[in-house]
Parts: structure tokens; sequence; C-alpha cells
């Protein structure tokens, strides 16, 4: 019953910062996806008679790409796969339950934040036995493969009933459609104190929590809704649909602006918070207060140990390198190391499994912390209920408590998506070449301390990663960052990371566009993007 097919590779079958993400209508050529899926197979050993963990966020093409996975899984000798009833897993759920049953792996269809539907993104990621993103080893091993690929195996079988709970098989292999909620929900429930974030919405606390059409619909909804006691309808777009309501599953302040507008006006909510595509970024707004996600990362950290599951306090804090030094300033108070990692939560899984960090974040709106392999958006959202619930002050106070104990880090990041990718990779390398004169150079009027290509040094496994990101530091502590993004599907994407230190709390309350104008202007003369890109302004500021 199991068939060969004759293939032949695909160009660009390469993994990025999560996954290979692609249009959808590349994904739905004849072959594709069983390319990809079966480079992955054929780059992992010891898999025969174990359990794989399946489920996607929903999106359009899920359900297909489901079938074509669980079939080559009992071709290859997968003894069983959990699926997620329905075909969806939230990222952090497919983690937990990779974990929780001990399974072989994961493979998780989403393209995350990126727009979903017949001509939107779609995408495919492997995750590995600890429950976290298949490391670089791994995803490089795929993309050799993919270009070597002669042949896949296919189980002939008519479609499983992804509905249904409960077990089939596919010739040897048991199917298990799984609840997707509850292995998650349980975990949760053991990590904070589900009492008192009762108590707080009983008390008349006051929430929005914007699922955006996608995957944490079902899983915000039972936990805040049906378990924790908040108001019927504090869930909004809690329904995950196949094109995410024709809106951009990206929880920041463009694509959840209309939520960001309620909680700057006179009827906001106490919280507000959102989350992405496949469930694991997070957007946190208290009344009139958005906090930024380095914030929120330092803010965790701080309070993490008035919660049961942090109560006995953190090992280390992990943030990506583009992050803020917010957290580095709560560590040092907490004597813990702060480590720095390349972008993309694989380079946390390490520090995870070795209990050097505890709690792990991202500027792109990621935090999560060792309870999982993934970064969690119900989770975070989760963590600032419980320590509302025990501080029982408002966002605003937490947070300016917070700046006026360890100084500010201005923040924010500026896109130019979809540019020529010559153009940026033009760009990208004069930064490089220009590494050693820019130190001591005076641009409008700032002076440049030191310039380098962020690489980094694996304290667990030794393993050394080059060319992150384009670092330059000035006199004044302040630092602009520069990265292409590995997870677009059109032209390249250009972040430009930018960041001031503000000690002085006199001067805490100012307009972040307007506290960094000076440094935001520095950041587009000095690789000169306008006359490389064509672009005067960026497409996405957050
Ligand atoms: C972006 C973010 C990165 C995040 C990644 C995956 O990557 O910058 O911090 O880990 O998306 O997030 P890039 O390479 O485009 O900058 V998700 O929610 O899309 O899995
Ligand atoms: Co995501």
């Amino acid at each position: 019953m199991i068939r060969v097919v004759a293939t032949t590779p695909f160009d660009g079958q390469k993994p990025g910062t999560s996954g290979l993400r692609k249009k959808v209508s590349v994904f739905q050529q004849p072959h594709y996806v069983e390319n990809f899926v079966q480079s992955i197979f054929d780059s992992l050993e010891g898999f025969e008679g174990e359990t794989l963990v399946i489920g996607g966020d929903g999106r359009f093409y899920n359900r297909e790409a489901i079938q074509i996975v669980v079939r080559m899984a009992a071709a290859a000798g997968f003894g069983r796969v959990m699926v997620g009833q329905g075909g969806i897993l939230s990222t952090p759920a497919a983690s937990c339950v990779i974990r929780k049953h001990e399974a072989f792996g994961g493979i998780i269809l989403s393209a995350s934040h990126n727009p979903g539907g017949e001509h939107g993104d779609f995408g495919i990621k492997y995750n590995v036995g600890n429950g976290g993103p298949a490391p670089e080893h791994v995803t490089d091993a795929i993309f050799e493969r993919s270009k070597a690929i002669r042949e896949y195996r296919i189980f002939d079988a008519p479609d499983v009933d992804l509905d249904t709970l409960g077990i089939t098989r596919v010739g040897d292999m048991v199917v298990d459609v799984v609840d997707p909620v509850e292995d998650y929900a349980e975990l949760m429930g053991t990590l904070f104190d589900f009492d008192a974030i009762r108590d707080l919405f009983a008390s008349g606390f006051t929430m929005r929590f914007d699922a955006m059409s996608a995957v944490t619909g079902p899983y915000a909804t039972a936990i805040l809704e049906e378990t924790l006691g908040a108001e019927a309808g504090t869930v909004v777009h809690g329904v995950p649909l196949p094109d995410f309501g024709g809106h951009h599953p990206d929880p920041n302040l463009v694509h959840a602006k209309s939520l960001y507008d309620l909680l700057m006006s006179d009827h906001a909510p106490d919280l507000g918070a959102a989350s992405d595509g496949d469930g694991d970024r997070n957007m946190i707004i208290g009344r009139g207060r958005f906090v930024t996600p380095s914030d929120s990362l330092a803010i965790i950290a701080a309070n993490a140990h008035l919660t049961p599951g942090y109560k006995a306090g953190i090992a280390g804090i992990a943030r990506s390198m583009p992050t803020s030094g917010s957290a580095d300033r709560v560590a040092e108070k907490l004597g813990v190391t702060c480590y720095e990692t390349p972008t993309g939560w694989k380079f946390f899984g390490n520090l995870l499994d070795a209990g050097l960090a505890t709690v792990c974040g991202e500027e792109s709106f990621g935090t999560g912390s060792n309870h999982v392999r993934e970064k969690d958006g119900l989770w975070a959202v989760l963590m600032w209920l419980n320590i509302l619930a025990i501080r029982r002050q408002g966002v605003d106070e937490i947070v300016g408590e917070h700046w006026a104990a360890f100084g500010r880090n201005y923040y924010t990041r500026h896109d130019y998506e979809e540019v020529d990718s010559a153009a940026a990779d033009g760009l990208m390398a004069e930064l490089r070449n220009r590494l050693d004169t820019l130190p001591g150079t005076v641009i409008q009027g700032l002076t440049v301390e030191r310039a380098d290509d962020f690489a980094y040094h694996d304290p667990v496994d030794g393993s050394v990663t080059t060319r992150q990101g384009v670092r330059v530091f000035f006199t004044d502590q302040s630092r602009i960052v520069y990265r292409l993004s590995g997870t677009g599907t059109a032209g390249a994407t250009l972040r430009v990371y930018i960041e001031r230190f503000e000690p002085d709390p006199a001067r805490h309350d100012l307009e972040t566009q307007s506290a960094l104008a000076d440094l935001i202007s520095v950041a587009r003369v000095l690789p000169d993007i306008e006359g490389r890109t064509g672009r005067k302004e960026p497409s996405v500021i957050t």
C-alpha cells in the first residue's frame, strides 16, 4: 500500500527563521509538500514506531497538507500520529503536546503571522523531541536533502477524519485525533494562580483579547472566559478562519490597531491583548499604555516570582539580539545571566534544556519560558493577568514603576517590506564593509562607539552562528541594528531596530518616535536607505 513516487527537487526549500514559508500556490504545486516532508524524514533517524505530532493554525491548505503528512508518516514508519482536532494546534500547544506525550517530534503547518487565504502564505516547520523548532544543523540537513531528493513514499489511503476525536489507523500507524486545547490548558493551570485571576475578573476587571480570527480563539475562549470567568465577549475574532477574515494576523500596532485604539479611548478595558496566526506571539496593552515586547519581557522577568510556576525565581533570561536591553537590567539586579541570541526561537532551546534560562523573549511580540520550547502568546497574557491579580495595580502603574526602578529603553522597529532583494543585499554588504571604519565617525551629531556583525557562540553545544545582524552602538547608550528578515515570501524585508536607554525618570513619558527622532534619522542616512531601496518611509513601524 506504500507508493514510491519519483520526483525532482524544487529550488529554495530552505527553512528560514521559523520553517519553510512560501505563497500557498507554491505549496500547491504537485510534489512540493511531499518533497519537503520526505526531506524532513530523510534527515531524521530512529523514529520507527515513534509518535509524530501534527497540527496547524487552520489557515487555507492546512487540512490538505495534514492529510499528506499523515499518509507520509505512515509510509515512513511512525507508530502513531497525534493530530489536533480539525487540524488545529497552536504552535505552543504543539510544543506542549510533543513534550507531554514524549513524541519524537512534530510537524506544524503554519506561516505564523503572515497573511493567509488562497493568495496568502503557507508554511511547514519541523519541531524536535524537546518541543522546540529544529536547530540549525537539522534545518541545514533538510535543505541539503531537498536539493537531492529523487523519490518520496506515501501510503495509499483515503483521507483521515480530522474532526472526530479518537483513534483510527492508516496501515499499521495509529491516528489519534486529540482535543487541541486540553493538554495546553492543563499546563497553564499548573503555572498560574487561576483562583487569583478568577478573583480579579470577579472584582470587575475587564479585558479584550483579539484572537485575530486565528488559532488562539478556542484556547482563549476556553481559558479566559470558560475557566477564569472573564465576561462573555472578552475574546473577539475568536473563530479561526482559513483567511483570518482577510486580516494580517500580526499582533502589533499596525495590524491590531483597532485594539490599540480601544485601549487608548475613554471606554478602554483594563487590559487588551492579541495573538498571531499560530498563537505564539502576544501584544499587551494596558488602559492608555502600550507595553513594548522588550519591556514586557523585562517586567515578566522581574515579577515572575509572584506566580506559582516561577515562585522559586528564574535561573536566567534569554533575549534575541535585536530585543532591547531592558531585560539585561533586570537580570543584573536578580544576579542572573541575560543571554543574547540570534533572532528566532530555535536558539533558545539549548539554554532552556540546560536550565540556563527560564524566561525568553523577542522584540517581535514573542515571550515565553521553559514550560514549552516555543514562544507562547496566551502564556504571556496569563502571566500578566497573574501579576495584575497579585499586585492589584494597573498596567500603566506597573510599567511606570518598572522604568523608575530600572530606567527606560525607548525602542522602535522600522520595517521596509518587499524591497528589491539585490538592493537589500547590497545595503547589508556595504554596512559590513564599513564595520572597521565606522567607530569614531560622527553622524548628525551622534558618535559611533563600535560596530559589528553579531555572531552567537552557543554556550551549550559550542556551535557558532555568524552574520546575524549589523549592530552600530553610539556613545550615548543608543544602538541601531540592521538585519534582513528570514520569514518573508516576497522580495526582502529590511528590519531596522532603534533603541536608546534613558535613565532619567523625568524623561520617561515621551512619545517613542519623537524621543528617538534623531536616531531614526541617523538610521536612515547611515546606509542610505532611500538611495539604495527607493523607500523614503518604512512600511511598518512597531
Ligand atoms: C520574525 C521575527 C522573529 C521571530 C520570527 C518568527 O523573523 O523577527 O523574532 O522569531 O519572525 O515568528 P524575521 O526573520 O522575519 O525577522 V513567528 O510568530 O512568525 O513564528
Ligand atoms: Co507566530
